[in-house]
């Protein structure tokens, strides 16, 4: 189904439990993307993550930055798709650049307008990676950058496969990364290493599309925090669990986070998606 090019606003929602994203062991990380070794490859597959620090220069962040900027200005204006928060939705129009900023939940689909955050999703040793772990040509199928302003919401927990309409087999690879220091309080990125491997769970809307909260309570021993500094990403399965909590800072944590799969990757439907994926439409209750 086409994503609409237009402006949107969040829901409010209520805020998640204190011990939601509790972590036992913060992230190993790997010095540059050229440094990942055959072992590290494995370690993807059986983790279902790799974190790497320095994979992209403070330039290139820069230039990611200023690109997010001029979208988010407006001085782009065929291009419409940012979420902003339900705070402002009667006040966009009077905000200050930085109140707008700190406005934005996530922008979606705007590499094909913006050139410098196209180059970064197709940075050559980046899809070189995203390959070496796809074991075929990659093809990057979606483009999101995820403002989390001061007080920002959090993103509850997630596959990104329910998400997809594509196939449940069809592997896909994640990359977040990061635009500012994101840190353990101002909302970094929580994982459940190894629980990629046969787990899927019915996806319910409650805070968002998300795993009801319940099958993740009392599981932070299983839990590792991924901080990164700017310039460092994730790289993860489609199918590994993870979320990250409210920005409890007056830091902002913008990152951009771009799916690939192989080309020609098989599609399903919004109703073959929602049918696999959906809790409600299996009659399940969270
Ligand atoms: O950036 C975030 O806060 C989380 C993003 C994320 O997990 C997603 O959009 O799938």
């Amino acid at each position: 189904m086409p994503v609409p090019n237009q402006i949107s606003f969040d829901t409010e929602v209520k805020p998640h439990a204190a011990d939601l994203y509790d972590y036992a062991a913060v992230a190993e990380t790997i010095d540059g993307l050229d440094s990942i070794t055959e072992a590290d490859i494995a370690r993807y597959h059986e983790q279902g993550f790799i974190a790497v620090r320095n994979a992209f220069s403070p330039k290139e962040i820069q230039s990611g930055l200023d690109g997010l900027a001029d979208l988010i200005a407006g001085r782009v204006p065929e291009f419409q798709n940012i979420q902003f928060t339900a705070e402002v939705r009667d006040r966009l129009d009077s905000l200050s650049f930085e109140e707008r900023m700190d406005s934005v939940r996530r922008l979606l689909y705007f590499v094909d307008y913006e050139a410098r955050t196209k180059a970064i999703a197709n940075y050559p040793k980046l899809l070189a990676v995203v390959s070496r772990l796809l074991e075929t040509e990659a093809t990057m199928f979606q483009d999101m950058a995820l403002i989390k302003p001061p007080n920002g919401r959090e993103k509850p927990w997630h596959q990104d496969h329910a998400y997809f309409e594509l196939t449940p087999q069809t592997k896909v690879v994640g990359v977040w990364i990061a635009l500012d220091p994101a840190g353990i309080e101002n909302g970094c990125m929580r994982v459940m290493p190894g629980w990629h491997r046969d787990r899927k769970y019915h996806h319910f809307q409650i805070r968002d599309l998300q795993i009801c909260d319940s099958e993740m309570e009392g599981l932070q021993a299983n839990r590792v925090a991924v901080p990164l500094e700017p310039g460092g990403c994730l790289i993860f399965d489609s199918y590994i669990p993870h979320g990250t909590p409210s920005n409890f800072t007056a830091s902002r944590r913008r990152a951009l986070q771009f799916h690939y799969a192989a080309v020609g990757a098989q599609k399903i439907t919004a109703e073959e998606r929602v049918a696999f994926w959906g809790g409600e439409a299996n009659n399940i209750a969270c």
